[in-house]
């Protein structure tokens, strides 16, 4: 069983495993550990990660990147409007309403799904993967950001099956590293002592997430998240963009914003630049050859500079660190360290932002691109049974306060109820009891619109079925699992009905707050709404619980234990943006045929370049080594037919199926050969004396 760590970034990606020796990040087929978050659709395949990066210039309009956010969203989403016009590649609105993504593919034009995308993107890094641990991967975990809402954290565990993966946890970004951070420490406090507060902020290149976890021996307890969810790297690299095209329309009258091309070339020197600035204090050069209309362009910026233009980005640094603070209540003394990952907290002011705000220098022990990959391989060793991983035990929260709302005779005709609040605990169980006649509507909301990263508040229906009356013709008792799992995804996971048996007693109605236990023993409340329904909530251990797993009903009440029996009740969920699943497992299908296609692809270049190299390497014996083991007249004739395959490979070989290019190898091998014998026959005769010579 394999153990793997994924870091999908809006840019970057990275993997870590468990071996023997422990966590370890691996490197792809181009020996570097970051795979860019790219796809490239071409004619004949596609190509995904670094060379998918490469072909941004030539093939722009099938090369996609920046698709992370389009998880869970609407089309006419504002964010993804306000995407639509930097992107070199084309968005659709699909049927569903969700955000499709339009390219030429095969030589079709082809609509995929945000989720298609991503499983393009994770079966590179599942393949990468395989061919680290020399085995097939399945089983893994996959980081998404802390203020991923329901719809967004679906559509990536969709685009995790597409890639055939098996997701035992999508992990909050920021959780990944406070394990990472955690995991290793001997210096815990011991659980009965205070916990060891320490804050997360990690600046990728789309977004900006802070966390503060408390630690003792064995165990993290996240306090609260806060978040920027449009404030990372790309700002900056933005804000640079825009501050050339006006300095070269000046300049040179170029209206780069009208070209593509240029665009991304001036993005790609933008962020080198913005890179230098952080090691470099005084003037930098911007040099682009040949960028538009054959003109060269040429500018300069230093720190100061890139400060001041940056200025709107770098207020922004502040209002999460502060929302931290201010849910977990905590002072900045009982901080401990505050540790900084991503990419763009190597942006020096955005360091001095938080170490002024804290009061102390930022840590930077965590490896900055790598903490979130190796959290999650250390979480997906925690979980899987084929490693033996030190005891830890991680309690997230709840980002923003989640509603159930149904149809109720009182009131203005309908029951509200906040089931989570904002950073309640989480993965986390809760059972509501019902009494009703007949079947209902529970439907489940954010209760903030405006914390929530889009406009959607909503997150599904679920309709609990079959509920009848008691015999005698009251209410039934209905109870209902809510829960947010161990993906931080809600659902109404289970129903079931109670039907009294003889001799029961009556209810006994406490009216009293729901209190949230994290640790230790479940413990039971009973709560009444509105004087009308009764609800139960009661929690479960953070651990994830055995499907099919039967709760006792009456579990640690504080009521007289009483006789009853319990029916399951279906639920139909009807979930916001959720792809239709009879269509996933179409994309599953369609997904391996891509794969199969890429392989044949693959083949067909790697036995054309098989020509080729054959072509030089028997061309350049054929006047060093092999120059004595062949005649001139033969010489000559092979040399000839070597350069009409050469000139054939540029015409019509150019784009021949793969057997033409084995059988061309083949033929020139039945003349090549013979020379390579007789030249290997003689180096092995002095060998071969040698070695006798050694015998005797
Ligand atoms: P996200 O977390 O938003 O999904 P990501 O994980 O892909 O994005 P990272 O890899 O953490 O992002 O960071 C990438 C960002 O960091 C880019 O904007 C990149 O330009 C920036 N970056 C990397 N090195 C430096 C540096 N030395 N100075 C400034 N910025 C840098
Ligand atoms: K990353
Ligand atoms: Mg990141």
């Amino acid at each position: 069983m394999s153990v793997v760590g994924i870091d999908v970034g809006f840019q970057n990606c990275y993997i870590a495993v468990a071996r023997s020796g422990g966590i370890e990040t691996i490197a792809n087929e181009y020996s570097d550990r970051c795979t860019p978050a790219w796809v490239s659709l071409a004619s004949k395949n596609r190509t995904i990660g670094n060379a998918a990066k490469g072909q941004i210039i030539t093939n722009f309009k099938n090369t996609v990147h920046g698709f992370k956010k389009f998880h869970g969203r609407a089309f006419d989403d504002p964010y993804v409007q306000g995407e639509k016009p930097k992107l070199p590649y084309s968005l659709h609105k699909l049927a569903s309403g969700n955000t499709g993504i339009k390219v030429r593919y095969l030589d079709e034009d082809k609509v995929f799904t945000i989720e298609q995308v991503t499983a393009m993107l994770l079966t590179k890094l599942k393949e990468t993967s395989e061919s680290a641990l020399k085995k097939p991967v399945v089983d893994c975990v996959i980081s998404v950001p802390s203020f991923f809402t329901d719809a967004e954290r679906r559509s990536v565990m969709d685009a995790t099956q597409i890639a055939g993966l098996n997701c035992l946890r999508l992990i909050n970004d920021t959780t990944a590293v406070a394990l990472a951070y955690g995991i290793y420490k001997q210096d815990l406090p011991t659980p009965e002592e205070k916990p060891r507060n320490v804050v997360f902020v990690d600046l990728g290149h789309s977004s900006f997430q802070v966390s503060i976890s408390a630690f003792n021996k064995g165990k993290l307890k996240v306090l609260a998240t806060a978040f920027d969810p449009y404030l990372g790297g790309r700002n900056f690299d933005e804000a640079l963009v825009d501050n050339f095209c006006e300095e070269f329309k000046a300049r040179y009258k170029l209206n780069v914003r009208e070209n593509p091309r240029a665009i991304l070339r001036l993005s790609q020197e933008c962020e080198k630049l913005k890179k230098l600035m952080s090691a470099n204090c005084s003037d930098l050069p911007i040099n682009i050859e040949c960028f538009m209309n054959d003109i060269d362009v040429t500018g300069k910026m230093n720190r100061v500079q890139f400060e001041e233009l940056c200025a709107p980005f770098l207020m922004r640094v502040e209002a999460p660190l502060k929302a931290v603070m201010e849910q977990s209540k905590l002072s900045r003394d009982e901080i401990y360290a505050v540790e900084v990952v991503g990419g763009a907290t190597r942006i020096p002011s955005i360091k001095e932002r938080i170490s002024k705000f804290f009061g102390k220098d930022v840590s930077t022990t965590l490896n900055a691109d790598e903490a979130v990959a190796r959290g999650c391989a250390l979480q997906c060793a925690i979980m899987s049974p084929a490693f033996k991983v030190r005891e830890f035990s991680i309690t997230d929260v709840v980002p923003f306060p989640i509603t159930l709302r149904w149809k109720s005779p009182t009131e203005d005709g309908v029951g509200e109820c906040e089931v989570y609040s904002k950073n309640h605990a989480a993965p986390f169980s809760k059972v509501i009891t019902f009494h009703k006649k007949e079947p209902f509507d529970l439907e489940a909301f954010y209760s903030l619109p405006q914390e929530l990263p889009y406009p959607d508040i909503r997150i599904g229906r679920f309709s609990v079925q079959n509920v009848v009356p008691q015999p005698d013709g009251e209410s039934s008792k209905v109870k209902v699992k809510v829960r947010v799992n161990v993906h931080g995804i809600f659902s109404v996971s289970s129903a079931s009905l109670i039907e009294k048996q003889k001799g029961e007693g009556e209810d006994v109605q406490m009216d009293m707050e729901p209190t949230v236990q994290n640790e230790g023993r479940p413990e039971d409340q009973v709560r009444e709404i509105r004087g009308l329904e009764l609800i139960y909530l009661f929690n479960l251990p953070t651990k994830e619980r055995v499907p099919g797993e039967k709760q006792d009903p009456a579990a640690g009440g504080s009521k007289p234990k009483v006789k009853v029996k319990s029916t399951d009740l279906p639920i139909l969920a009807n979930i916001i943006r959720q792809l239709d699943r009879g269509v996933l497992n179409d994309f599953v299908e369609y997904e391996s045929q891509m794969i199969v296609q890429d392989k044949l692809e693959k083949e067909r270049n790697d036995a054309k370049n098989a020509v080729e190299e054959y072509v030089y390497d028997l061309r350049d014996k054929l006047c060093g080594i092999y120059e004595k083991y062949t005649t001139e007249e033969d010489s000559n004739r092979l040399t000839m037919m070597l350069e009409d395959t050469e000139n054939w490979l540029y015409e019509e070989g150019e784009d021949q199926d793969k057997q033409v290019y084995v059988d061309k190898l083949e033929d020139l091998k039945s003349f090549g050969q013979p020379i390579q014998d007789k030249h290997r026959e003689q180096e092995d005769r002095p060998r071969a004396f040698e070695e006798m010579g050694k015998k005797i």
